[in-house]
C-alpha cells in the first residue's frame, strides 16, 4: 500500500496562503505517516535552489522547473512533496505536471483568495511597495498571474480557515486513493 509518491503543488498570489496551507497539511501528512514529506516552499527555495534568480518571466519558469525536477524525485522515489511557489504561468505549470505525473499523481490546488485580500492583509508589506512602484514585476500588480482552469483543487483561504482547508485537501487525497 502508498508504494506510490505524490505532489500537492499550491499555485497562488502572494499573501494567498500558500505557506500557511503548505506547512499546515506538512503537519498533518507528517500524523499520518505514510509516507516521508519535503515541503519546497517559494521563500525556501528562492534561497537555497534558486538565490541568483529574478523575476522576470524566463526566472520565474526556471524556478519553477527546479521546484518541478526535485518534485518529481521525490515522486519517484514514492515520498510526498509538497510545493508552494506563485508559479504563475500556466506553461510552466503544464510542464512540472507533466514531470511528476511520468511517476505518481499531481495534485494542483489554486490557492484563490482575491487580490484584494492579499492585498488588504499584506502581511510583508509587499504589495504596498509595489504600487509605489518599488518592487518591479509584481504579481498581480505588475505582472501576471494565469489563474489555473482545471486545478485538482481550488481553496479560498478568505471563505474558510487552514483547519478546513487541510481537512478539504486530505479528503482529496483520499478519495484518489493516495492516503
Ligand atoms: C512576486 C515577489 C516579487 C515579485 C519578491 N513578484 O509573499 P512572499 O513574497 O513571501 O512570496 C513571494 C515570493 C515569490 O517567489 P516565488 O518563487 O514563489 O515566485 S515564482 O513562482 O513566480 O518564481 C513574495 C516575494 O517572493 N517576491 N518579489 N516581483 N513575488
Amino acid at each position: 500500500r502508498h508504494r506510490q509518491g505524490f505532489t500537492v503543488f499550491f499555485t497562488g498570489l502572494s499573501g494567498a496562503g500558500k505557506s500557511t496551507l503548505a506547512n499546515a497539511l506538512l503537519v498533518r501528512l507528517l500524523e499520518l505517516g505514510t509516507r516521508p514529506v519535503t515541503l519546497l516552499d517559494g521563500d525556501i527555495v528562492r534561497k537555497h535552489l534558486s538565490s541568483e534568480l529574478g523575476f522576470s518571466r524566463e526566472h520565474r519558469d526556471l524556478n519553477v522547473q527546479r521546484i518541478g525536477f526535485v518534485a518529481s524525485e521525490i515522486t519517484k522515489n514514492g515520498g510526498i512533496a509538497i510545493c508552494a511557489p506563485i508559479a504563475p504561468y500556466a506553461q510552466a505549470r503544464k510542464t512540472v505536471r507533466e514531470m511528476v505525473a511520468h511517476y505518481g499523481m499531481f495534485v494542483e490546488t489554486h490557492v484563490s483568495t482575491p487580490i484584494d485580500v492579499c492585498e488588504q492583509r499584506d502581511r510583508k508589506g509587499l504589495y504596498a511597495l509595489a504600487r509605489a512602484g518599488k518592487i518591479k514585476e509584481f504579481t498581480g500588480v505588475s505582472d501576471p498571474y494565469e489563474a489555473p482552469e482545471s486545478p485538482e483543487l481550488r481553496i479560498d483561504t478568505s471563505d474558510i480557515g487552514p483547519d478546513e482547508a487541510v481537512q478539504r485537501i486530505v479528503l482529496k487525497l483520499e478519495s484518489l486513493g493516495l492516503i
